[in-house]
């Protein structure tokens, strides 16, 4: 690989930001010689372990230098892109100067609603956000668009994501979340792209699940409680097997709950900002929800993507946990949401009976329906991101109030242009579960 260095300087001439930039990158000379045409170096890249050769123009370098070396974009491919993670991550990323490659499944309407502002038209010249076609249950599919691109980083965050769906899925779950998972790292092999494509598993504290201590961090065992949280399992192995049997940089984050405003809207949080806020807008009448009682670790989806990244910036692969380290209830989540809209939700009766009544306008805004209760339930997870404070110098840095506060926000101007279409007589799609 021939590549120019900028005019060398000790490391000391050289300015912090050019060193360091998004698009340049410190090597360490390690021997210099002169070929047919051209003189060259070898420089070490010290991040990666790994040797380049540089052409340069002049003799002039000596071993021991560093330069600073101008790098081609670096390409990422990021399976479900389509989804929360991949639309904050693809963002991301291409703000950091990457090329970004997506994987999205053909639907029969639009699917690509939550990346549609990184939009570029296919025929811009140099456009940084390029769609594929392709599914994780596809293997040739896989291959081809893994040839093609040739990233330097794979972000493997696609699956059939919803637990409670899992247990109506349970094959399929399996099919695109655990085998998914080792078709990529299959073909990472099979196209000899071991030494070049670092590879990330979104792996879940689902596997926690029936939890064996509290918190949870990357030595606490593992007892996985829906075909989502066994599938995912299955996944984080194999990505350690394959690290270990293969050398490859691969590594599992193992992210806990983290939402946003553009969180799908049959996950808990989401449902309840979007109820609520509909409620408020006079376009519902009651939010129905399950287990009440459970405890969840929710964090941001803005943070936890920047984890995803530095995971893959390291020395070497490692495995990680990120979470906020608070723990809330869904009726917590709640009572939170409703209060940004100025409700004061209060609770009554128990189990199936309970209701959350608003006291300022005495309605009935929240019951149970037992519909939405799991044959194994995960009741409480609470992780310890101490590694990831100490390795990767990642800390949240948005809290559950500003959380549930920018999620409230954002469904009420969705409530209330449905609630303006409609009062001048148009239809408004009611959507359920
Ligand atoms: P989402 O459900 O929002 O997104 C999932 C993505 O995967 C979508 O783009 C979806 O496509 C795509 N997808 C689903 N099935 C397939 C398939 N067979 N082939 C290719 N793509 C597929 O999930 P999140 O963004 O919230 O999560 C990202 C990843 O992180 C997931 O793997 C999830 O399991 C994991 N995770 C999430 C956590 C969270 O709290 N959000 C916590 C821990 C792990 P489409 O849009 O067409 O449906
Ligand atoms: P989870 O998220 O299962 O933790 O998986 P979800 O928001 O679906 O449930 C959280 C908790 O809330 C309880 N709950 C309800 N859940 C839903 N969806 N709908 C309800 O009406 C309801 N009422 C109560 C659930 O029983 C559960 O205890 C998410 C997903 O993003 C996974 O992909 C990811 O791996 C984990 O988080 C970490």
């Amino acid at each position: 690989m021939h590549r120019t260095p900028k005019p060398r300087a000790r490391q000391s001439e050289i300015p912090q930001n050019e060193l360091l930039g998004e698009r340049s990158e410190a090597l360490d000379v390690g021997a210099v010689g002169a070929g047919r045409h051209n003189s060259f170096a070898i420089g070490v890249d010290r991040g990666r372990g790994r040797a380049r050769v540089l052409t340069i123009e002049r003799a002039s370098i000596g071993r021991g230098e560093q330069v600073a070396v101008d790098l081609p974009l670096k390409k990422a491919l990021l399976t479900g892109i389509t989804g929360q993670d991949g639309a904050y991550l693809a963002e991301f990323l291409l703000a950091k100067g990457y090329e970004v490659h997506g994987i999205k499944r053909r639907s029969s309407s639009f699917n690509t609603d939550r990346i549609d502002h990184l939009y570029e038209d296919p025929h811009t010249q140099g456009r940084r956000l390029v769609l594929h076609y392709g599914d994780l249950t596809d293997a040739a599919n896989l291959i081809r668009v893994i040839q093609t691109v040739r990233p330097d980083e794979i972000y493997n965050l696609g699956a059939q994501s919803h637990v409670a769906v899992s247990f109506e899925t349970a094959e399929y779950t399996a099919n695109a979340d655990a085998l998914g998972a080792l078709r990529l790292l299959e073909a990472i092999r099979i196209i000899g792209l071991q030494s070049r494509t670092r590879f990330y598993q979104a792996s879940t504290s689902e596997m926690f699940g029936k939890v064996q201590e509290a918190p949870q961090s990357e030595t606490t065992p593992f007892y996985p409680r829906s075909p989502y949280g066994v599938a995912k399992l299955y996944a984080h192995w194999i990505t350690v097997n394959y690290r270990e049997a293969y050398g490859l940089f691969a590594c599992s984050g193992i992210l806990f709950n983290h939402e946003s405003p553009i969180r799908g809207e049959t996950f808990v949080s989401r449902k309840i900002t979007r109820g609520l806020a509909r409620i408020h807008a006079g376009l519902e009448q009651c939010l129905y929800l399950g287990n009440l009682d459970a405890l969840r670790d929710w964090g941001h989806a803005r943070d936890y993507v920047r984890a995803q990244w530095l995971m893959l910036q390291q020395p070497e692969p490692q495995d990680f946990v990120i979470a906020t380290g608070e723990q809330h209830s869904v009726r917590e989540f709640v009572e939170r949401a409703g209060e940004h809209l100025g409700m004061n939700i209060v609770w009554s009766g128990s189990g199936i009976d309970e209701i959350g009544i608003d006291t300022r306008s005495q309605k009935v805004l929240v019951r149970v329906d037992p519909r939405y209760f799991r044959p194994t339930e995960v009741d409480t997870l609470l992780g310890d991101a101490s590694k990831a404070h100490r390795v990767l110098g990642w800390k949240p840095e948005l809290t559950f109030a500003q959380l549930v506060a920018e999620m409230v926000n954002e469904d009420m101007d969705h409530a209330e242009r449905d609630a303006i279409i409609r009062r001048h007589g148009y239809r408004v799609p009611t959507r359920h579960e």
